[in-house]
């Protein structure tokens, strides 16, 4: 065994009998379905997250992700495969080493690294020749090499002999009944083959499909294209409705009968904006980077533009109806129902329904909102933060009490015939009155 190979056979050899000990930093929707996995399949993990909360329910056996049972977390924390700390210290025991911390933005609009950067100083403080290195936060092309590899090498220690770099895209869709952890293809590229061997050796024992590509930076673009294709797709859906209204054609008709091509087409549907903590940050974290480069994104910059405009679309559509009623914003009471950032999820991330709310405040409109998964939400009206309650249980009456009642999060939950039975006015941006025969109290995006 060469100098050169020792711990890349050595780390190969305990990933192929299961000795090696898989460490996992950050344990939400990401770290926490990987760390079982793992720990499924026979490794040791050690989970390591800054919030004792999430690792004292997981060494008590509780999970606080929908999307992994309770019952699998209780298995691997009894038979001793998975353990948590908040101590990155035991970093010190483990071969191998996923990131899966968040990557946001920050109030300027620009990409927060902070939190690769804290993991990665941990590491290579806890640093043991041989360890496997794995970033999963989604980041602009270049993050591994310009800021992790250059903290791993510093004192000597090098790449694909010493240790072992590679970065794989979470693809992780929170929710999704039919697409898991286990089953959802894994790119992964590193920073040179034997890291890109290394780590697809190791993906390969709990993901059924792993892609190996030719370098990190490969693998970051992979992923931001992903989700620049749908804010960029879902933004010419939203200017689609935009010139369908000004056509007087009903866009959701239009790209209903464009979806019957079954080729050279995918539906994507306009809305009230962009939310979540995905598409809307993402394509932002490209565009940053290609600024750097002085380079400007345009398709980018346009989709944001255009998503982030919606907002204010729908308020014009809200005052539009009222005005055709004589009624004036300022005044009215206004009912939004659903604040999520989309359908039958409990995360308020990025949700357009908060700017809409803002929005109808700062107008002047008695705003209230409705959501059966979000009891309070804080929004903020004229740069001041504030809570608001969702209202109690619908019901006629309480319905029959609003001048307009807006559809902004189209939850499966909702009984829209009985909704718009009972609404005087319901303007739908989600077309969750489809099935309804046309009527004169409804008014779509
Ligand atoms: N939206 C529209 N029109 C559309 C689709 C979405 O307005 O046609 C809105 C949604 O209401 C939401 C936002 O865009 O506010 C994002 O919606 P999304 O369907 O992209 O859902 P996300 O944010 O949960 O995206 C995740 C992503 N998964 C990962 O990044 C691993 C995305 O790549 C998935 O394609 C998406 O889930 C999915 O398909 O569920």
């Amino acid at each position: 065994m060469s100098e050169d190979t020792r711990y890349s056979e050595e780390l190969a050899r305990k990933i192929e009998d299961r000795s090696a000990v898989v460490g996992i930093i950050g344990l939400g929707y990401v770290g926490l379905p990987l760390a079982v996995e793992f720990a499924k399949a026979g490794y040791r993990v050690v989970a390591i997250d800054l919030d004792g909360s999430k690792v004292q329910a997981l060494n008590e056996g509780r999970s606080y992700i929908g999307d992994v049972p309770t019952s699998d977390v209780q298995q691997v924390v009894q038979n001793g495969k998975l353990h948590a700390t908040t101590g990155f210290e035991a970093l010190r025991e483990v071969d191998a080493i996923s990131i899966c911390v968040p990557t946001p933005l920050r109030k300027t609009k620009d990409p927060d690294i902070s939190y690769i950067v804290s993991a990665t100083e941990s590491i290579a403080d806890n640093f043991r020749p041989g360890q496997l290195v794995v970033l999963e936060s989604t980041t602009y092309p270049g993050t591994t090499d310009e800021v992790i590899l250059p903290r791993l090498e510093a004192g000597g220690h090098k790449a694909g002999v010493d240790f072992f770099l590679a970065f794989s895209p979470e693809r992780v869709d929170p929710g999704n009944p039919t697409y898991v952890t286990a089953n959802i293809p894994k790119v992964i590229g590193g920073v040179t083959p034997t890291c890109t061997q290394l780590a697809t050796a190791l993906y390969s024992r709990v993901i059924a499909t792993v892609i190996p590509v030719s370098s990190p930076a490969t693998a970051e673009m992979v992923k931001l294209l992903e989700n620049t294709f749908r804010a960029v797709n879902i933004g010419m859906a939203n200017e689609l409705a935009i010139m369908c209204s000004k056509l007087g054609i009903d866009v959701w008709e239009v790209i209903e009968a464009a979806a019957t091509k079954p080729f050279g087409f995918m539906p994507f549907y306009p809305g009230p904006g962009l939310g979540g903590h995905c598409i809307p940050i993402d394509p932002l974290y490209l565009s940053w980077k290609l600024k750097t480069l002085n380079y400007n994104a345009r398709f980018i910059e346009l989709a944001s533009e255009i998503n982030t405009s919606m907002p204010e679309y729908v308020l014009d559509l809200v005052a539009d109806a009222l005005n055709d009623q004589a009624k004036p914003l300022r005044g009215s009471r206004v009912l939004v129902l659903g604040v999520t950032y989309k359908r039958d999820v409990e995360d308020v991330r990025e949700s357009p329904a908060i700017d809409i709310i803002s929005l109808l405040l700062s107008k002047g409109a008695r705003a209230e909102y409705h959501d059966p998964y979000i009891k309070t939400l804080e929004i903020s009206e004229h740069a001041q933060a504030e809570q608001i309650a969702s209202i109690g249980d619908l019901t006629e009456d309480k319905l029959r009490e609003y001048d307009a009642v807006v559809i902004v999060t189209d939850h499966t939950t909702y009984d829209y015939g009985w909704i718009a039975d009972h609404a005087r006015l319901l303007v739908d941006t989600r077309n969750a009155t489809k099935h309804l025969k046309e009527r004169d109290n409804i008014r779509r995006l």
